[in-house]
């Protein structure tokens, strides 16, 4: 299918490696999609190197820029895809942005990855927790959590695969009408579980993908997930199941490219993260081969 649209992307942006932005552009525009980046921070390298530098995007700046665009009449988006945000003043001009897109296109498809942390440690400050909470899950139409953001959001502990069906029905409750819990750790291995309320109030078309561990740990793959669910659902607006397929199928084929390159390089891959091989998977981003199936619940 050549469904397509316009993104606009409010994520971090890395001079050297893939994450947020670098990570969710290159993807979506491989699928077809205008996108329009507006880079949070702009640092040298992501955070989990031993340091970085750079600058920090504050909440009025990025409402200049949308001031700008609306000034030229620009703001026309289908979608706002928005990653890791840093401050609680940056993610309430977030939510002034949904708003004033929503205004002029009542349609806007609003993707939320809600960055809060993972393995149970925080990488945000906490305050940002019940901002989520209380505003911005509300306002989303997809949320694409891990289990430990799930669980902050919806205050359920997530120890099974029913919990995790049971989180999905609570957020759907809350606003959004897709949701994908990105993996949740099951006796040493991933669990994807995806949730479809076509209509509310009606009970969700449930589903899960088993994705074995891969032993390494690679950065940029939470956003390069959430960029290929939002461009593989839009083409499949009611198969969130198959989406799932396309975008779970291109990843895994980029992390075995990836791990094989590193080791290959002869690196050590259980202890440093690796940067994922986005440039060399063009193919298997646009087309992807299935080897990753949805079962129904
Ligand atoms: P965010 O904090 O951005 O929400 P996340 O925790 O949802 O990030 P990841 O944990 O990076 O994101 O996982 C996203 C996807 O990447 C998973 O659905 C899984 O398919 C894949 N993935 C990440 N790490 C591995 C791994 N070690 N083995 C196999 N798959 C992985
Ligand atoms: N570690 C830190 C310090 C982060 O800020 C983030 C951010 O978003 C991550 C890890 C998450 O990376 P990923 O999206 O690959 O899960
Ligand atoms: O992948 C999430 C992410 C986003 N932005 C910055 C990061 C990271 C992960 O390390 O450092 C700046």
């Amino acid at each position: 299918p050549s469904e397509t649209g316009r993104v606009l992307s409010i994520q971090s942006h890395t001079v050297q490696g893939y994450v947020g932005n670098k990570s969710a552009v290159f993807p979506l525009q491989l699928l077809g999609y205008d996108v329009d980046p507006i880079n949070s921070v702009q640092f040298s390298n992501h955070t989990g190197y031993p340091t970085y530098k750079g600058q920090v995007l504050n909440g009025d700046q990025l409402w200049d820029l949308i001031e700008g665009l609306e000034a030229n009449n620009l703001l026309y988006y289908t979608h706002l895809l928005t990653g890791y945000i840093g401050s609680v003043s940056f993610l309430n001009t977030v939510l002034k942005v949904v708003d004033k897109l929503r205004s002029i296109n009542s349609g806007l498809v609003f993707v939320c990855d809600p960055v809060l942390g993972d393995e149970g440690k925080l990488y945000v400050p906490q305050e940002l927790v019940s901002v989520y909470r209380e505003k911005v899950v509300p306002v989303a139409s997809m949320l694409t959590p891990n289990q430990f953001e799930a669980e902050l959001l919806t205050g359920f502990r997530i120890v099974s695969e029913q919990d995790g069906r049971e989180a999905c029905n609570i957020l759907h409750i809350a606003g959004p009408s897709k949701v994908v819990i990105t993996s949740i750790n099951i006796d040493g291995n991933l669990l994807l579980i995806g949730s479809h309320q076509k209509e509310k109030g009606h009970p969700p078309a449930q589903f899960r993908i088993l994705i074995p561990k891969i032993p390494a740990y690679f950065t940029g793959t939470g956003d390069l997930m959430t960029a290929l669910l939002l461009g593989w659902s839009n083409k499949y607006p009611e198969n969130l199941d198959v989406a799932a397929e396309f975008a779970v199928s291109s990843l895994q084929t980029l992390l075995a490219r990836t791990l094989n390159d590193y080791k290959r390089a002869g690196h050590n891959c259980e202890t440093t993260s690796l940067e994922i091989r986005l440039i060399q998977s063009q193919d298997d981003i646009r087309n992807p081969k299935i080897n990753y199936y949805a079962e129904k619940y």
